[in-house]
């Protein structure tokens, strides 16, 4: 059984974050997402997202594409996640590539194309705009 990884905040969930979750997907047999906690969003991406962990955990559930959800607390995590869970591919999108080629001896590191004109502050900046 073929298993990927990804990771990421999945704010606002949209269709780009569908488009990677689907390719991730059909890169093996089983998906694992490592969502990021509201600390690590805070604390080390400098990010609040609009909906916290769990509400953001509850949309990713309903995503037939997912396996599997783990929290991402810190940069350091994927290694042993990686070993913990015998992932093969780890796949991200390519805003990231190069950023994670360290773990290629492990796993399968592929870069996937981001779905243009699509983003969560796209859609934040959207909704403050039709506020106005
Ligand atoms: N994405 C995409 N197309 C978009 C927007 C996002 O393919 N239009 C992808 C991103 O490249 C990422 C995933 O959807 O692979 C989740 O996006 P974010 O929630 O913005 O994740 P990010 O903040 O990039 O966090 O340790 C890795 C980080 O947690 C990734």
């Amino acid at each position: 059984m073929k298993k990927s990884i990804t990771y990421g905040t999945f704010d606002l969930f949209h269709h780009g974050h569908l488009e990677l979750l689907r390719r991730a997907r059909a890169l093996g047999d089983r998906l694992i997402v490592g969502l990021s906690t509201d600390e690590f969003n805070q604390k080390e991406k400098g990010k609040n997202s609009y909906h916290n962990y769990e509400k953001r955990k509850e949309n990713l559930e309903a995503i037939k594409y997912v396996d599997l959800i783990i929290p991402e607390e810190n940069w350091g995590q994927k290694e042993k996640d990686v070993n913990r869970y015998e992932v093969d591919i780890f796949t991200i999108g390519d805003d990231w590539k190069g950023e994670f080629d360290f773990l290629e001896p492990k796993c399968e590191v592929i870069y996937l194309p981001r779905t243009p004109n699509i983003s969560s502050s796209i859609i934040r900046d959207d909704v403050i705009k039709i506020s106005e």
